[in-house]
């Protein structure tokens, strides 16, 4: 097989890759980050030591985004995640960067500073990332009232991200009632075949959510 995706199924960054992989069903070797060895490996080919990793006949492919696009690129399927006209994908790579800096990383925050040590906690940068999550959330309710996917009509890379995020930050910091749109679209992001499967795979490990995982989704 000539796609090997080194991640693990309760990873939000491996589920937006996975989510494009399971898209245009693509066969590829999941590599489970498990183990020491596995572990190794990352580090071998990624000394940052991040994943996803995707590894494609020997070419070492770092970070979600840019997974997607070379599979759009190498791996064509009927999804188009990046879509043709330029100043559409302008706007669909525009909504990927805000999951990414706005959604995603205020999130890993709040979960990262719970499993420190009490001593070396982070209150202020926790009050700091949970009022982004809150602007975060506003800002996306507005856009989210006239679309149906992230950047428009068509499911993208910003869903394939939009997903796991959406769906740890409502976890970690509930999306409330008042957004109304960006709940809805969660919902559709958790209807979407892709995503579902993603969720599904990664249930056995839901004990191990920090935060303490909640009785839903
Ligand atoms: N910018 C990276 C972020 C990837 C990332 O943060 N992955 C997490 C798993 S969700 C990770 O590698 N965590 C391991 C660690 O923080 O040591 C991307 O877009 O792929």
């Amino acid at each position: 097989m000539s796609l090997t995706l080194y991640a693990h199924p309760f990873s939000s960054y491996c589920q937006k890759a996975l989510v494009a992989l399971y898209e245009n069903a693509i066969p590829f070797h999941f590599r489970l980050l498990a183990d020491a060895e596995s572990v190794a490996e990352l580090a071998a080919l990624w000394p940052l030591k991040r994943f996803p990793v995707l590894v494609d006949e020997g070419r070492v492919v770092v970070e979600a985004s840019i997974i997607i696009e070379h599979l759009q690129l190498h791996h064509p399927g009927p999804v188009r995640l990046l879509p043709e006209d330029p100043r559409v994908a302008l706007e669909v790579r525009s909504l990927d960067r805000f999951f990414d800096n706005y959604v995603s990383t205020p999130q890993q925050k709040i979960v990262f500073d719970r499993i420190r040590p009490e001593a070396d906690r982070d209150p202020y940068g926790v009050a700091e990332a949970r009022a982004m999550l809150e602007a975060a959330y506003g800002w996306l309710d507005g856009v989210m009232a006239k679309r149906e996917w992230a950047a428009g009509a068509q499911f993208s890379l910003a869903d394939c991200g939009a997903a796991p995020f959406l769906f740890y930050a409502d976890w970690t910091h509930e999306i409330a009632a008042r957004f109304a749109n960006v709940r809805a679209y969660r919902q559709r992001l958790l209807a979407r075949p892709s995503f579902a499967r993603a969720v599904d795979e990664a249930r056995p490990y839901r004990k191990y959510f920090p935060l303490g995982a909640p009785d839903r989704d």
